[in-house]
């Protein structure tokens, strides 16, 4: 039986990864932050009771920004494969915490790989590194592949670029298994609630639901190449499977700006959005309603700007060129962007239903005691 260790496990990918591996038949170990509510919600459907015998999922304490921790675990582990999935990873938060930013994002990876060199583990344990479109930031050629040179435009994107050096350099140095999957955004139903696409599906089935007035937007126009969380996590795992290591662009090398993503969301409850207007007077108008049990109404305003939500440095473009993964890994994705805004749109609205139920029916309940 393999032995994979993740940090982040608690995160979207740590989840689906999580997911994965155990189907494969590996033991995993995962690293969750201590936090003052359970945080656990993403993989508590993989998790059994450690008192059952047959566990093949266990969770440790622990933070990427402490090394003893990180040594103490992966020397009681002994795992043939460490997916270091652990990071802030919003890029816009990133601006405010830039030092904490490096301290777990870029920091924390150093601190992983040597902690594998300082106990002996280089020739037996392979290091996945989550390296990040964001790399590349200011556009330098288009589509971006594994030789396109980075020009990062955040702290995070500048705390990665850390990260994706040192494990080359000690892929070169040591002879390590160490390889950087450079992925490109990828999203699912799990995805946190203050990424864009999250924040759209969510937005949208409030909207649809009468649950919300109003979704507030920043930039409408980057541009952006979208994949599935679930087939991007099978790509890590080809990664670490190969007879050499080496650095994949994972992308679906089709790009859409974020306005057609709100547009393509919309549809999926069956209203259509036409935008109007421009810079921050720019508004999402609902032009007509199919759906009948939709709260939407036609010349309704539901999507307005709000500058706060512009970054200091924006990326204007991602599309990603996934041919050396195609080939060499034979990988292939399953989604595309309309499946992928279809599933999350649905389980938003399911959600949302459920809370608007349980909502509704607690009032009933409570007026009767009134
Ligand atoms: P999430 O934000 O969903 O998950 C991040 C995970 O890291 C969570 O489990 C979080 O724990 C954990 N974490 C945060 N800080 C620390 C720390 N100091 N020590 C240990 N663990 C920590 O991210 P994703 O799952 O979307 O992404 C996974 C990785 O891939 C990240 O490194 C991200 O930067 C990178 N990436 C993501 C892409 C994407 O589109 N999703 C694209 C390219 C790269 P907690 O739950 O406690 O917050
Ligand atoms: P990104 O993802 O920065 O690409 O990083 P995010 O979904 O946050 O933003 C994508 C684009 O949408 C624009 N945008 C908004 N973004 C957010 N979050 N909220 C808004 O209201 C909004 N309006 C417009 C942004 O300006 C941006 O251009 C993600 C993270 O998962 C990183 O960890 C990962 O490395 C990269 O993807 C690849």
């Amino acid at each position: 039986m393999k032995t994979a260790l993740i940090t982040g496990i608690t995160g979207q990918d740590g989840a689906y990864l999580t997911e994965l591996l155990l189907k494969k038949g590996y033991h995993v170990h995962g690293i969750k932050r201590r936090s003052s509510l359970f945080n656990t919600d993403r993989i508590d459907h993989l998790y059994q009771d450690p008192h059952e015998s047959g566990i093949n999922l266990t969770l440790h304490y622990g933070d990427l920004t402490d090394a003893t921790n990180l040594i103490s675990i992966i020397q009681q582990v002994q795992p043939d494969e460490i997916y270091n999935l652990g990071a802030m990873s919003h890029v816009q938060v990133s601006f405010e915490t830039p030092e904490y930013t490096a301290n777990a994002d870029g920091l924390g990876t150093l601190r992983i790989l040597e902690a594998v060199r300082l106990l002996g583990l280089t020739q037996k344990t392979k290091v996945y590194q989550a390296s990040t479109s964001e790399l590349y930031g200011l556009v330098q050629e288009v589509p971006q592949r594994e030789t396109t040179p980075f020009y990062p435009r955040s702290p995070y994107a500048v705390a990665k670029l850390y990260a994706y050096w040192i494990t080359v350099n000690y892929r070169e140095a040591y002879g390590m298994y160490a390889c950087n999957g450079i992925l490109f955004n990828h999203e699912s139903p799990l995805r946190g609630e203050t990424f864009v696409s999250r924040k759209i599906t969510r937005a949208v089935a409030k909207l649809h639901l009468g649950m919300q007035d109003k979704l507030f937007m920043g930039n409408l126009d980057a541009k952006r190449d979208w994949g599935h969380a679930k087939d991007y996590v099978e790509a890590m795992w080809r990664i670490l499977q190969q007879d050499k290591p080496e650095d994949y662009v994972i992308a679906t090398g089709i790009t859409t700006t974020v306005r057609e993503f709100i547009r393509m969301s919309f549809a999926e409850v069956g209203a259509e959005v036409e935008f109007t207007g421009e810079g921050v007077h720019e508004k999402g108008i609902v032009r007509s309603v199919t759906a009948k049990d939709s709260v939407l109404q036609p010349g309704q305003e539901v999507v307005n700007i709000d500058p706060r939500y512009f970054r200091p440095t924006e990326v204007d473009l991602l599309v990603g060129d996934p041919t050396k993964a195609q080939t060499q890994l034979d990988w292939q994705p399953q989604y595309d962007l309309p499946a992928l805004v279809k599933e999350m749109v649905a389980a938003d609205v399911a959600l949302f239903r459920r809370e608007k139920l349980l909502k509704d029916a607690g009032y009933k309940v409570l007026n009767q005691f009134e």
